[in-house]
């Protein structure tokens, strides 16, 4: 679509490309090529006239004062000076050279930031670039979020024909997320709507979370515990599950090798136990369990960040993993499998076992920790180490595309010390984060609407229920008389300045000549089952519905067992059990993580003063019944301390956030010891360690659930507050009294 209206205003039809959302999108365009406005697209058949603030701020985030127009330089003053694109590509490409020659491929690092994430070709490309240069050390935001997925069906095995989804489901279990507002779980493709409709049609949905989240409010069994005990809670349900006889007994037979061993090592998951160490009521998970696996009959168990990212993660999605596997939530021989690929490909589809594969256990390890690779990376829980530690291989070089790592890989200050220690560190990034100001380039690229793109493949199997995809073509030119760079081209002519082919997705690229976008897009859609042409044609996405897939029996891949407990599992429940037992309390309450709707992590803060007054910076929200024993004003100042460090914030009163703890988003702040706490709120990765609290096999460091205390502290009212650089910050400490003792 793309008609022009009296005014000379021009209507285009896009998609957003800030999160897994990817809403369909009408961009009203000015005679000067310039976004006006942005509204969802009724016509949209995924996401039906959706949009949220994010999206209809995009005019905000394009033509913000706040973006970097061209790249820039750090000059030895500290100061950032402009420079042209190709003058600072032939720059790092001849320091990225010094230090190949000097120290090995192994010194070269790429951190994907979630930015990064979202533009279709450099899903591939950036690691394909890491393998032109031969370095394995690529870090992305995957460690740090929920890649107790990955270590999960790496230790229970995969079934390569899927599993059931939200829409054919009657019950569907949810722990610790709140997809109404992430856009991440359950169906995202206008959640509340489609949430609405499934209750409709009886679904029963049960969420587990220690605040009455948006989502929760659509519970019909809700469950608030302490955080941290999601280990516990779904191992309770699995007991009871397995003693009610509430799982499927055949689909065990045939497809679990260790149901016995199981049960054996969940003895001691009494219901009354649990419940205790949760703080629940009594009969809560035998009515959760009863719901899940006794009068549900299709649907998951699934995970957010909240328990991904709590002590004991990687037990925890394992043990919620295997709810679905004991009730063999399974598509089976001869059903058809619902999405089967569109841009990934249409692989064999079995209903059957493929055995543990466990791939961190084969392949390259990292210097620090001796971690395998998840997901085929390197696990960013020890980033800042393999900066920090000298040695042979340690990183030099940091290109960070997309991300923000000083503000969101925990503990922040020696994440910030490292960053502040390397060579060499490149950010391919709109707008001056903390991150970028630590950069010694910073190359700012084209945003969403400049660029033609497909959506975030590589989740399109999970949110998309049949296979879909959509090519958008560029909306808008970039402002006029800017140098932003195709980020794409950053990575091809960095190669192409070091004398190193690129392959793209398996296809050798010319080094001579750039590509253009629409080549590498059409590389990037080479497997789909609809010739490229054709998926540019179909302005509203193309659907395709030929030749329907449907589970084959196993082979000789897939006729394996899943094994629900291996040594390395067994091993963490007794550690469980044991730091339940121990569970000393000198801290009274827990900090859990949590998104707010207008903030995507960091992003669209200072580029977009629309959602800075909607959200000027983190709060904290407490209970209300907390505060008044701790005698918090609403309004007032607290400083929240854990082992690692402190943070001081504004309080919010919030209902629904249970007794003991205390909720704030991530992705706030500045750099530590600059913190403006008022105009920029906190970073919470301040209070994370990485030198202890971190799972094996990834490295997932403790994110949420973080024992802290708190402290009532006299500071100004937000209104009252002096200009930014008057601001009191870490001074507040000094008049603060402890007040934590009170409760928990
Ligand atoms: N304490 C704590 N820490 C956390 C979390 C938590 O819950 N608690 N959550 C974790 C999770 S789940 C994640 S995913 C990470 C996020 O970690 P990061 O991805 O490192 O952080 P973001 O703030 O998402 O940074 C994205 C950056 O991309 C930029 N950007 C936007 N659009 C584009 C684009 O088109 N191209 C490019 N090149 N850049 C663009 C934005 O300006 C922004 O600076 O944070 C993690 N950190
Ligand atoms: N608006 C918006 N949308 C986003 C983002 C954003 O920043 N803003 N970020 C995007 C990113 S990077 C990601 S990874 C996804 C994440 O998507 P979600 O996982 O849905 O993230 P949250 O909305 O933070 O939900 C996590 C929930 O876990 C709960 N929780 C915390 N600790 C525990 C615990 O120990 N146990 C249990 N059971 N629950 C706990 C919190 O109260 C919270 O409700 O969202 C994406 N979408
Ligand atoms: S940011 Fe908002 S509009 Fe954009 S894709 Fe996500 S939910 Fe949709
Ligand atoms: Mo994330």
């Amino acid at each position: 679509m793309s008609h022009v209206d009296q005014s000379g205003f021009t209507e285009k039809r896009s998609f957003c490309r800030i999160c897994t959302g990817v809403c369909g999108t009408v961009v009203t365009v000015d005679q000067n090529e310039r976004i006006v406005a942005v509204r969802g697209d009724n016509d949209d058949p995924q996401t039906m006239g959706f949009i949220c603030s994010k999206g209809a701020g995009a005019a905000d985030a394009h033509y913000s004062d706040e973006r970097i127009l061209h790249p820039l330089k750090r000059m030895p003053n500290g100061k950032f000076e402009r420079i042209t694109l190709e003058q600072a590509l032939t720059e790092i490409a001849e320091k990225l050279k010094t230090i190949l020659d000097r120290d090995g491929p192994e010194a070269i690092a790429a951190y994907r930031g979630s930015g990064g994430f979202f533009t279709a070709i450099c899903l591939s490309l950036l690691p394909n670039w890491m393998q032109a240069i031969g370095s394995p050390k690529l870090f992305s935001t995957l460690t740090i979020d929920q890649s107790a997925k990955v270590v999960a069906a790496g230790r229970l095995g995969y079934w390569p024909a899927g599993m059931q989804r939200f829409q054919t489901a009657d019950v569907s279990l949810l722990f610790g997320s709140n997809p109404l507002v992430s856009i991440a779980h359950l169906d995202t493709r206008n959640p509340l709507k489609r949430l609405k409709e499934a209750k409709a049609r009886g679904l029963k949905l049960i969420v587990i979370d220690p605040r009455r989240t948006e989502t929760a409010k659509f519970a019909d069994v809700f469950i608030q515990p302490l955080p941290g005990n999601d280990a516990l809670i779904a191992g309770a349900l699995l007991r009871i599950i397995l003693d009610e006889g509430w799982h499927d007994v055949e689909f065990c037979d045939r497809y679990v090798g260790d149901l016995t061993e199981l049960r054996a090592a969940l003895e001691p998951f009494t219901e009354q136990f649990v419940e205790q160490c949760a703080d629940i009521a009594p009969g809560s998970l035998r009515e959760a369990a009863e719901v899940f696996a006794h009068t549900g009959t299709r649907g998951l168990a699934g995970t957010g960040t909240g328990p991904d990212m709590s002590a004991f993660s990687n037990l925890t999605e394992h043990l919620v993993q295997t709810l679905n596997v004991v009730c063999g939530r399974f598509i089976r021989e001869g059903e058809e499998v619902s999405n089967s690929g569109f841009l990934v490909g249409r692989g064999p589809r079995q209903a059957g076992v493929m055995p543990a594969p466990r791939p961190w256990e084969h392949g390259p390890k990292s210097r620090i920790g001796n971690y395998g690779l998840i997901g085929g990376e390197m696990v960013t829980g020890v980033l800042a180490d393999e900066i920090l530690q000298p040695g042979v291989g340690q990183v030099k070089f940091l290109l960070n595309h997309g991300g923000n790592p000083a503000q969101a890989i925990p503990d922040q200050r020696k994440m910030v010390k490292a960053l502040r220690s390397l060579e060499l560190m490149v950010s391919i990034e709109p707008y001056m984060t903390p991150s970028a100001a630590l950069s010694d380039y910073i190359l700012p690229p084209k945003l969403h609407y400049e660029r033609a793109d497909l959506p975030i493949y590589i989740f399109e199997t999970i949110f998309f229920p049949t296979p879909y995809t959509r090519y958008t073509a560029k909306v808008v030119e970039p402002p006029v008389d800017s140098e932003v760079c195709d980020e794409w081209y950053v990575l091809w002519s960095l190669a192409q300045r070091l004398n190193r082919p690129l392959t793209y997705m398996g296809v050798p690229l010319d080094m001579q000549t750039p590509p253009t976008e629409d080549q590498l897009l059409g590389i990037t859609a080479k497997d789909a089952p609809v010739p490229f042409d054709e998926i540019k044609r179909q302005t509203l996405g193309c659907f395709y519905d030929g030749e329907k897939q449907i589970a084959l029996p196993p082979d000789a891949m897939t006729s394996g067992k899943f094994s629900t407990m291996p040594d390395d599992v067994r091993d963490e429940v007794a550690a469980l059990l044991k730091a339940s037992l121990d569970a000393k309390q000198n801290f009274s309450f827990r900090m859990i993580s949590r998104r707010t709707r207008h903030r995507f992590n960091s992003f669209g803060f200072a580029a977009q003063p629309g959602l800075k007054r909607l959200l000027p910076h983190n709060f904290a929200y407490m209970n209300p019944a907390d505060m008044a024993a701790l005698k918090i004003a609403d309004n007032g100042w607290i400083k929240v301390e854990s082992d690692n460090g402190a943070i001081t914030v504004i309080v919010q009163a919030e209902d629904g956030v249970r007794s003991g703890v205390v909720s704030i988003s991530h992705g706030f702040g500045g750099l530590p010891d600059e913190d403006d706490f008022i105009e920029d709120g906190a970073s919470t990765n301040l209070l994370i360690s990485t030198d202890r609290d971190l799972q094996s096999i990834n490295a997932m460091p403790r994110m949420s659930g973080i024992p802290v205390n708190i402290y009532a502290v006299t500071a100004p009212l937000r209104n009252a507050v002096p200009a930014k650089t008057t601001t009191p910050t870490h001074a507040t400490s000094k008049t603060s009294s402890p007040a934590s003792a009170a409760v928990g």
